[in-house]
Formats: structure tokens, sequence, C-alpha cells
């Protein structure tokens, strides 16, 4: 569908209008009553979320390429049907297919209260066949109010039963990395790195002072990010997930990351809502699950 039949079907006046975005990828903007947000249909990644009045919550990497057959870096990343590497043949991509995809639009709507709420959805295809090879279908629903909630809901539209992994991979904005302290973890146990043995979180507060990738299990707990230099912190809440994952790839990684300036591990820190580990999701033939997340500027 070109843009003008996206326009022309799914358009909202002075809610929801898509364009030629970054790299030529479709792209929706939505306006509501409360904030901003752009989303790309590529991967039906939202890459900005700004509250009325307020900065983007969201990270995005300068040097992040917009192009297909390669994921877009910062924003919420959909991971899906598997977090991280493919536990089998490293080939395959990192994270799934989800962000590598197209996605299409199913709709759009505006509430009374003025919240603005895109449904993009994905399924089974020759593309995702050669790589997982189960029929499904993916809805991601972003709703744009005085917060931002995006679900990723799959439904197993085959005859057989299948397990899969996800993630919301959220990339926040931060003044600076040293400014940084979240809220939400303590006593909870983590896996650090490689690590196979697991430890509880002693302080209240985690800062980054080096690379982190930590991988919380057994835990639904809302995480608040507090950034000395600005003022109201984030809340980032989550559905239907027992893992939060803590990242910062600091220096010498950052390095590494092609589409990540050297210096842009300073600017962002993710936390995400993911089900893995423990937690992998299991659907039976008709079954569906939803994993969500939502993010809140407290003033
Ligand atoms: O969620 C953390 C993580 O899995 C890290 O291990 C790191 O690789 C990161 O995601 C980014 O992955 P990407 O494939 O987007 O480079």
């Amino acid at each position: 569908m070109n843009l003008q039949e996206l326009n022309r079907i799914n358009g909202i006046a002075g809610a929801v209008e898509f364009i030629e975005g970054r790299g030529g990828l479709p792209t929706a903007i939505l306006h509501s009553t409360h904030a901003e947000a752009v989303v790309c249909l590529y991967g039906a990644q939202v890459l900005s979320y700004s509250p009325k009045g307020l900065r983007d919550l969201l990270w995005m990497s300068g040097n992040s390429e917009f192009q297909q057959g390669k994921p877009i870096r910062g924003g919420i990343p959909v991971c899906f049907p598997w977090f991280g590497p493919h536990v089998s043949d490293p080939k395959k991509p990192q994270h799934g297919f989800a962000r590598l995809q197209l996605w299409t639009v199913a709709g759009a709507s505006v509430y009374a209260d003025g919240t603005v709420e895109l449904r993009l959805s994905l399924s089974d295809n020759e593309e995702t066949h050669a790589l997982w090879p189960y029929a499904f279908a993916a809805e991601v629903v972003i709703r744009v109010g005085t917060d931002l909630d995006v679900t990723l809901r799959c439904t197993n539209t085959g005859t057989e039963a299948f397990t899969y992994t996800d993630a919301l991979h959220s990339y926040f904005a931060v003044s600076d990395i040293g400014n940084v302290k979240i809220s939400g973890l303590q006593g909870t146990e983590y896996y650090f790195g490689t690590a196979t043995d697991s430890q509880p979180q002693q302080e209240e507060h985690l800062k980054i002072r080096q690379e982190e990738n930590r991988r919380y299990i057994e835990t639904s707990a809302d995480c608040v990010i507090h950034d000395a230099a600005v003022p109201g912190p984030i809340r980032v809440a989550k559905r239907g997930s027992r893992v939060t994952v803590v990242w910062n790839p600091w220096k010498e990684t950052a390095k590494q990351i092609s589409d990540m300036p050297d210096e842009g591990y300073k600017t962002m820190i993710c936390v995400e809502a993911v089900n893995a580990y423990g937690d992998a999701v299991t659907l039976q033939p008709g079954a569906t699950f939803n994993l969500g997340t939502t993010i809140i500027a407290m003033q």
C-alpha cells in the first residue's frame, strides 16, 4: 500500500499521518492531545515519544541506518520470536525477525480522552517460515496519551503448539549515564553477562558505572529511571513479563557497535520488558499472549 492509500484508509486528520520517514521507510506520526510519537512500520518500532512540553523520552542512535535488512538502533525495538541470539543457529538474526519486517497497518483510533492508537500486524510469510516454521498472527498496539503504552500480542494460528521468547527493548534518553539511577530492582535476583549463577541486587538504586547486561528474573515490578539533571523521572511498567533486562554497552562495547556513536552509551539506558530464560511463552493452537510496557513521565 502506498502512502496515499495508507493515509486515505488509516489516516486521521490531526492525529495520524503516514509519511516517508528516514531511509524512505513508511512512518506514522501520531499527535494526541497529550503527546507526539513517531512509529516506523518497519519493525513496528516506536522511534520517539514526546509528552507535551517535555523532551523525547526515547533514545535514538545518530548512526542508525534506517535500512531494510538491518535493525533500527533506538526507540522500542520489538524482539520476536526469540530474544538475543537464536538458541541453536547463530546465523539467524539476533532478537528474531520482527524488527526486520515491514508491518501492516491494521487500524488507528482516537479515544475520547485524546489518546491516539495505532495497530500494526504481522503474520507468518515465506521469510518468517525460512527462520521459524510456525503460523502466527502478531499485533503491536501503540497508545499515545498521558503515557506511552505498547503491547506485543501473539496468537498461534497454526495446528501445533510453539514456544517463543520476546522483548520490548526500550532505549531511554538520559542526560549523562553518570546522572542516572534506577529503582525497583532491589532484592531481585539477576544474572550478570554470561554468569551462570544469579545474585540478588543489594542496592536500592542501580547506578551504571561499567558495561551492564543484567537479566533480572522473577520480577514484574515497575522500574523508575531517575536522572539528576532532568526534572521528573520515567516510570517503566510492564505486563506479561517476569524478566527485566537492563543494558548499557559502556565504552569498549559501544565502539564495536557500528550503528552507535562511540559516545552513544553516555546518553542511553535500556530497560526492557522480556519473556525469556525461564519465562518463555508457550502457545497452544488458538491461544494468545500479550507482553506490554507503559512509559510514564512523572512530573
Ligand atoms: O537486551 C540486551 C541485549 O540483548 C544485549 O546483549 C545487546 O546485544 C543488546 O541487546 C543489543 O542487541 P542488538 O542486536 O540490537 O545489537
